[in-house]
C-alpha cells in the first residue's frame, strides 16, 4: 500500500472518513499514527557502548515535521494531502508543543537527540514528563500572566513502556512510570528519549494559572518544570525533582547494561552519562550509593568507575546561577544520599585545603558543580570565550588541580529543524543551487561562497527573505493583531528576558529613535522591532522590563506621525514554534548580551543560518561567528568581556556616571518615566525599572548603550545598499556550517564519549 491508501485506511478505520472530509484535528490524529508506525519500521541503533544525556530539560518542539523529514516522507505525504484538498502546514498546527524546556540549555538537548541519532551514534536522553510543562504566557493589561501549558493529548508521540521503579525519599517510597519518545535520525535508525514520570501525579492539584499545593510531593513531583532560567529557586522542590530524575535514570541505565550481559566493573566501556549543567548532578552519589548498597562494589572502585563513566557541561557562569543547596535540604529529601556525599566531600577536604573547591563548604552548602568537576571525568564549556574564562577565571582553581578535564565543545543547532523544517524554500534553493551534500556534511554550505557574484543567487536569497517576512506578517497579524510592513527592516530579539541579555538596552534604542522620529528624523526604511521572551514569574525586573516593551508598542504603533516609519511587537508566548517562523523572516538578529555573560547562544547560530545578519557583542558563540564571517559582515559593538571582568573586579561601574554623560542616554531612560509612558504604563513597573537602571544596573546596559546606537545605526544605513545586503546574507549562511550540531556532537563523540 502507497501512503496515500494507508491514510485513508486509518481516517476510514477510526473516523469513517475519507482523507478529504477529514477535519485538520482528525488528520493529525491520522498522521500521527502512520509516522509512528514508519518510525516502529527501522532499526535500533546499537553498539558496544551508549552515551546517555541526562537532562531536566529538552526542548524538542513540535515533532511532525521533523520526524517525516527524517524518514524522508515529507515531500510525499504533502503531496498525498495537497491532491486530497489539506495542507501539511495548517495540520502540523493542530499539534500541541511541549514546553519540556526555559530556553537555550533544554533546546541544546533536543538538537543533541537529534544529532546523536542522525551520525547513527546509540545514545538516549533521560528526563522527566513534565504534564504541564514549562507555563505559557498571556498578557493581561501589558503584564505576564502564567498559565498551564496542558500539552499531553490521548494521543501523542509518548508511548507508556510499562517500566517504572520505586525511588525512596528516605523512608518516603513513591513509584515512577517511564513513558519514550521515539528519535529518528535523519535517514538513519532510533534512539529514545526516556521520559519519567510519578504514578501518584494529581493534575487536579492545579487550580489557578500555574499555582498548586507545593507540600504533596508525590501527587506534584512532575507537573510542572521549574520557569526559572538562570535564578536560584530556594524550593525543595526542586531537590525532589532532581533526585527523582537521577535515581530512575541511574536504574534504567543498570537495568539496561543487565539486560545485555554487561559488567558493572567495566561501567566506563559501555556507557558515557553526559550531565546538562549542574540540575542531574546527584546522578554520580547515586551511582555510588547503588553499587555498594546493592551491588556489592567497595567504596573504591564505585567511586572510579563513576567518575570514568560521568562528564560534566557546564552552561552558565552566573554565580547566581550555580547550584549550591544546604545539606538540610539533602537530608530532608534524601537522607541515604547524605553519607556518599559526606564521603566524597571529606576525601577531597584530605587531599585539598584551598576553600574554593571544597564539596560542602564551610556553611555546610553544597557545590553541585564541585561533585561534577572533582569526579567525572570531563568538563565543558559550550563555546571557546566560554570554556577559557571558565579556565582563566570562574574555575581557574578547578583547572589548576585537573587541566586534563576541561575542553570546549562550541554549541550548535540541527539543520533539520532550523533550515530544511522551518525554512523549506531556501533548503530547496540552496539544494538546486549547491547540491543536496549540506544536509549530511553541513561544511558543504560553503560552496555557497562561488556564488557572490551571481545576481541571481544573490536576488533569489533576498526575495526569499521577503517571502518570509510576508509570511511571518500574516502570522502576527491573526495571532497579535499587528499590521507589519513587509518592506521594513525585521530587526528581531527573541530569548529568554534576563537583564544580562540587555532587552532593556534594545529598549533604549527604540525609544531614542521614536524620539528622533518625532523630531523629524525619519528613517529611510522603515523599522521593525520584534521580541519574544519568557521572564521567570519571580524576576521582578524582567516582568518590569516585559511591561516596558509592551507599553513602547502600545504608545509606538499608535502614533500616527511615527507608525508609518516605526513598529514595536511583543510576541505572546514566544516558543519554540513561533521561533521556527521568527527567524527565517529575520534581516538583524539582535545577541547583545553584556560581554562575559551569554556562555554561548544558540539563537544566533539559527539566525545566521537563515541569512540574517548578527548585531553583536563579542560574546558566546558571537565570537565565532565574527571570526568565520569576518568584519565585514557582522556588526560587533560594545566593551570586551576582559573589560567587563574587569569593571566587576574593581566594582567601579557606575551607571549613573553614564547617564549624567550623555544626553541621548539621559533622555532614553528619562522616558521610561515620562507622562507620556506613565499614561500606558503602571507607575510601580516603570519607576522600579527606572531606578533599576539608573542605581545598580548590574549588567551594565549603560555602558554600552551609545556604541550600540551607533552601531546599529550603521547597520540600518547599510541595509539600504541592496547589493551589499544580498552578499552579507549570502556569506551569513555559507559559513554557518560550522554550527551544525553534528560537528558538535562528532566532537563530544570524539573528545568525550569515544563510542565508536
Ligand atoms: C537552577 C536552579 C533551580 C531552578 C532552575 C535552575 C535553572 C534552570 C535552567 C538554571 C539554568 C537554566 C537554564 C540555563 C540555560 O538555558 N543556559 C543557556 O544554555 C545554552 C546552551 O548551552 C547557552 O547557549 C546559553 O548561553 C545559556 O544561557
Amino acid at each position: 500500500m502507497n501512503l496515500e491508501q494507508r491514510l485513508n485506511e486509518l481516517t476510514g478505520k477510526v473516523f469513517g472518513k475519507s482523507i478529504a472530509d477529514c477535519t485538520d484535528a482528525q488528520l493529525y490524529d491520522a498522521v500521527l499514527q502512520l509516522t509512528k508506525e514508519e518510525m516502529a519500521k527501522k532499526p535500533v541503533i546499537s553498539g558496544a557502548k551508549k552515551v546517555y544525556y541526562i537532562s531536566m530539560e529538552f526542548l524538542i518542539g513540535k515533532l511532525l515535521s521533523n520526524n517525516l523529514i527524517n524518514l524522508g516522507i515529507y515531500e510525499e505525504l504533502s503531496k498525498v494531502l495537497a491532491e486530497n484538498g489539506k495542507s501539511l502546514a495548517e495540520i502540523e498546527e493542530v499539534e500541541p508543543e511541549p514546553s519540556l524546556g526555559n530556553g537555550g540549555l533544554g533546546r541544546l538537548a533536543a538538537c543533541f537527540l537529534d544529532s546523536i541519532a542522525t551520525l547513527g551514534l546509540p545514545g538516549d536522553g533521560i528526563g522527566l514528563n513534565y504534564h504541564f510543562g514549562l507555563f505559557k504566557q498571556v498578557f493581561e493589561d501589558r503584564i505576564q500572566k502564567a498559565e498551564k501549558n496542558d500539552w499531553i493529548e490521548e494521543n501523542s508521540w509518548l508511548t507508556k513502556t510499562g517500566t517504572s521503579f520505586e525511588v525512596a525519599f528516605g523512608k518516603k517510597k513513591v513509584v515512577s512510570e517511564l513513558y519514550d519518545i521515539d528519535v529518528i535520525g535523519y535517514e538513519n535508525g532510533l534512539n529514545k528519549l526516556h521520559l519519567f514520570d510519578i504514578k501518584s501525579i494529581d493534575e487536579s492539584l492545579v487550580k489557578e494559572g500555574i499555582n498548586f499545593d507545593k507540600s504533596a510531593v508525590d501527587k506534584n513531583l512532575t507537573l510542572f518544570l521549574y520557569p526559572d532560567d538562570s535564578d536560584e529557586a530556594g524550593n525543595l522542590l526542586r531537590i525532589y525533582q532532581e533526585y527523582f530524575m537521577v535515581c530512575n535514570g541511574a536504574q534504567l541505565i543498570i537495568k539496561e547494561m543487565k539486560e545485555k550481559n554487561q559488567d558493572l566493573h567495566q561501567m566506563d566501556s559501555h556507557v558515557a552519562i553526559q550531565i546538562n549543567d549542574t540540575h542531574p548532578t546527584l546522578v554520580i552519589p547515586e551511582l555510588i550509593r547503588i553499587l555498594t548498597t546493592q551491588e556489592g562494589f567497595i567504596m573504591d572502585e564505585a567511586i572510579e568507575v563513576v567518575s570514568k563513566t560521568c562528564a560534566y557541561t557546564n552552561h552558565t557562569i552566573l554565580a547566581e546561577a550555580l547550584e549550591k543547596w544546604p545539606l538540610s535540604y539533602m537530608e530532608k529529601v534524601v537522607p541515604q544520599l547524605v553519607p556518599i556525599i559526606k564521603e566524597l566531600s571529606d576525601r577531597i577536604a584530605k587531599k585539598y585545603k584551598d576553600e574554593k573547591v571544597q564539596i560542602i563548604d564551610k556553611d555546610n552548602r553544597v557545590h553541585m558543580a564541585h561533585i561534577d568537576i572533582h569526579y567525572g571525568y570531563s568538563v565543558n564549556g559550550v563555546a571557546a570565550i566560554h570554556t577559557d574564562i571558565l579556565k582563566e577565571s570562574e574555575l581557574n582553581h578547578f583547572y589548576k588541580l585537573y587541566p586534563e578535564k576541561f575542553n570546549n565543545k562550541t554549541n550548535g543547532i540541527t539543520f533539520r529543524r532550523w533550515l530544511l523544517s522551518c525554512n523549506r524554500e531556501l533548503a530547496a534553493f540552496l539544494t538546486e543551487t549547491i547540491g543536496d551534500g549540506f544536509k549530511k556534511d553541513a561544511d558543504e554550505l560553503e560552496k555557497l561562497l562561488e556564488k557572490i557574484n551571481d545576481q541571481a543567487v544573490l536576488d533569489k536569497i533576498y526575495e526569499i527573505k521577503k517571502h518570509k517576512k510576508a509570511e511571518l506578517a500574516a502570522y502576527v497579524k491573526e495571532k497579535e493583531g499587528i499590521e507589519l510592513d513587509t518592506n521594513s527592516i525585521f530587526d528581531i530579539q527573541i530569548k529568554r528576558l534576563h537583564e544580562y541579555k540587555r532587552q532593556q538596552m534594545n529598549a533604549l534604542y527604540i525609544i531614542h529613535k521614536y524620539l528622533e522620529i518625532k523630531g523629524g528624523k525619519k528613517p529611510t526604511t522603515p523599522l521593525t522591532f520584534i521580541f519574544g521572551a519568557k521572564a521567570a514569574p519571580a524576576y521582578v525586573i524582567a516582568q518590569d522590563i516585559i511591561h516596558l516593551l509592551l507599553v513602547l508598542s502600545e504608545i509606538i504603533n499608535n502614533d500616527p506621525q511615527v507608525s508609518p516609519y516605526m513598529k514595536v511587537v511583543m510576541v505572546e508566548n514566544y516558543n519554540v514554534s513561533y521561533a521556527e517562523k521568527l527567524i527565517p523572516a529575520c534581516d538583524i538578529s539582535e545577541q547583545i548580551s553584556l560581554a562575559s555573560k551569554e556562555a554561548s547562544g544558540t539563537g544566533n547560530m539559527k539566525f545566521m543560518l537563515n541569512g540574517a545578519v548578527t548585531l553583536g557583542t563579542s560574546d558566546g558563540a558571537n565570537v565565532e561567528i565574527h571570526e568565520l564571517v569576518g568584519d565585514d559582515n557582522i556588526y560587533i559593538f560594545g566593551k570586551d568581556s576582559d573589560t567587563v571582568i574587569e569593571h566587576y573586579a574593581k566594582a567601579d561601574y557606575v551607571s549613573k556616571d553614564y547617564y549624567d554623560k550623555s544626553p541621548v542616554i539621559k533622555e532614553a531612560v528619562d522616558f521610561i518615566i515620562s507622562k507620556e509612558a506613565l499614561k500606558v504604563g503602571h507607575k510601580e513597573n516603570l519607576e522600579r525599572l527606572y531606578k533599576e537602571l539608573l542605581n545598580k544596573d548590574w549588567f551594565m546596559t549603560l555602558l554600552d548603550l551609545e556604541d550600540y546606537i551607533k552601531v546599529k545605526d550603521q547597520a540600518f544605513a547599510d541595509y539600504e545598499n541592496q547589493q551589499k545586503w544580498k552578499k552579507m546574507m549570502l556569506t551569513n549562511i555559507a559559513k554557518a556550517g560550522f554550527f551544525s550540531s553534528d560537528r558538535t556532537i562528532a566532537e563530544y563523540n570524539r573528545d568525550i564519549w569515544k563510542l565508536k
